[in-house]
């Protein structure tokens, strides 16, 4: 991966459905970066570090914050929502982090207001008393201001800057939202005055951070500085190559990370594809290889507890499968991986036999790759392969040669079926808990 060479920038994107600790690599990486971007997604992510022992969740401001003196850019694809930046930031101020002086934040990035949490609720309430399916969102009012993004009526950070304007523009997107509420949604309306008094109310403090971050992340480059772009949420959780429509609203793939934070794609030099050892997905949609994680004693219940796998922004339960390498195989296509990132490798330690999905039984097919269409990605049936499970420990294991041989067996053949070698390997929560390959 070379991350000490300087002028080269990393794109750290999820290869599965979140949560496969992009965050603890993020910070790792770190070491080697002078900025780091968010550049999609809000939030809705939940990102975990733990630096000697005490664990910090992030959502909106970039994990480069735990580093001293590393810029935190938020990009113009992150959609904002200026109450819970204003309240995230004040956590990590009063744990002695020191925020405002390092964020920068595009005042082209979308706002994410009250009416768009009751919106993304009222939603779901709906989509579940209807018999339509939940697709278990976060409820942070992120597809709703996606939308008002695309359909060219959203309120911008840098409408902050312009009371009037503001309260124009938030006048007639309070109607169209309003009349959504009181109608088919069944819910309460939101007041103009409250919501407006609530976002000029934390205008001031706001406005200081709001940025040219393209501008800027163009002259970080042309000094020299190496920048790390901080993907969230995952591939499979993608709006256009995720398994739709139980995705996020945003692109989670590595291209995105130009787009959304505002400079060109020749700065995107190394793809690092984070991957667990096993897998998870929160909220619905198909998950080929998920086990029953719920019953004690199963392999499924296994990942769930020694994983400890619960959302970091709602708690939820996450639910619990075997990697799937053909679902990866189309991750690194579509991300155009450069190398792999494993993690939570320690979570399958002392298991009797760890297995993977290499392909598909589809309709009485073969299939290799994992297909375009959710409803045939639902009617897959994995091909497994199975393999010998590890006696020893490998957490906290700082070489490859420090893991039992059944596990770098394991390794290989990830490389093998997904194609693209592994780069780095995550042993534990720990900043010190990393194996690097390349
Ligand atoms: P949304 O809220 O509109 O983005 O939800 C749409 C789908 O995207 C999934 N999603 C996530 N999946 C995993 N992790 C996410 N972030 C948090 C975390 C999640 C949490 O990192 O722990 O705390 O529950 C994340 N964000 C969005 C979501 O489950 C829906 O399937
Ligand atoms: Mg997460």
């Amino acid at each position: 991966m070379n991350a000490s060479k300087r002028g080269r920038n990393v794109v750290v994107v999820g290869t599965q459905w979140g949560d496969e600790g992009k965050g603890k690599v993020v910070d790792w990486m770190t070491d080697h970066a002078q900025a780091v971007v968010r550049f999609q997604g809000g939030h809705n992510a939940g990102h975990t570090l733990v630096i000697k022992g005490v664990k910090t969740a992030l959502q909106l401001i970039p994990s480069g914050v735990m580093r001293d003196g590393v810029r935190c850019y938020v990009g113009n694809g992150v959609v904002v929502d200026p109450a819970h930046l204003l309240s995230e930031i004040q956590r990590l101020e009063s744990a002695g982090v020191e925020v405002r002086s390092r964020l920068r934040i595009s005042e082209a990035c979308p706002m994410i207001l009250p009416f768009h949490v009751a919106v993304d609720k009222a939603r779901e309430a709906l989509r579940e008393s209807s018999g339509s399916g939940k697709i278990g969102t976060t409820g942070k009012g992120i597809g709703p201001a996606y939308e008002d993004k695309v359909a060219r009526r959203a309120l911008r950070l840098q409408d902050l800057k312009h009371p009037e304007r503001f309260a124009n523009k938030l006048k007639d997107l309070l109607v169209l939202h309003n009349e959504a509420l009181t109608g088919y949604l069944n819910a309460e309306a939101l007041d103009f005055d409250a919501v407006y008094a609530g976002a000029m109310a934390l205008a001031a403090e706001v406005t200081p951070m709001l940025a040219d971050v393209g501008y800027e992340l163009h002259q970080a480059h042309q000094r020299g500085d190496n920048i790390l772009f901080e993907g969230a949420q995952g591939t499979l959780l993608d709006i256009d190559h995720g398994t739709y429509p139980y995705v996020t609203s945003s692109n989670c793939v590595a291209g995105n990370a130009a787009a959304g934070s505002g400079v060109g794609p020749q700065m995107l030099h190394y793809m690092l594809g984070i991957t667990k050892a096993y897998a998870t997905r929160v909220g619905s949609g198909p998950f080929p290889t998920e086990l029953d994680w719920e019953t004690e004693g199963t392999v499924g219940y296994h990942l769930s507890t020694v994983g400890q796998e619960r959302g970091t922004v709602t708690g939820r339960a996450r639910r619990c499968g075997w990697i799937d390498a053909a679902a990866l195989k189309r991750a690194m296509i579509i991300n155009g991986i450069s190398g792999l990132c494993l993690t939570k490798l320690d979570v399958l330690d002392g298991l009797d036999e760890v297995m993977m999905a290499v392909g598909y039984e589809l309709n009485g097919r073969r299939i290799d790759i994992l297909p375009m269409d959710p409803a045939e990605i639902a009617a897959c049936k994995p091909i497994y392969e199975t393999f010998k499970g590890w006696k020893g420990t490998t957490f906290g294991v700082t070489s490859l040669d420090g893991l039992p041989s059944e596990a770098r067996q394991y390794l290989r053949r990830i490389e093998e079926v997904v194609g693209v070698p592994i780069a780095m390997i995550s042993t534990g929560p720990d900043r010190e808990h990393t194996i690097v390959l390349q």
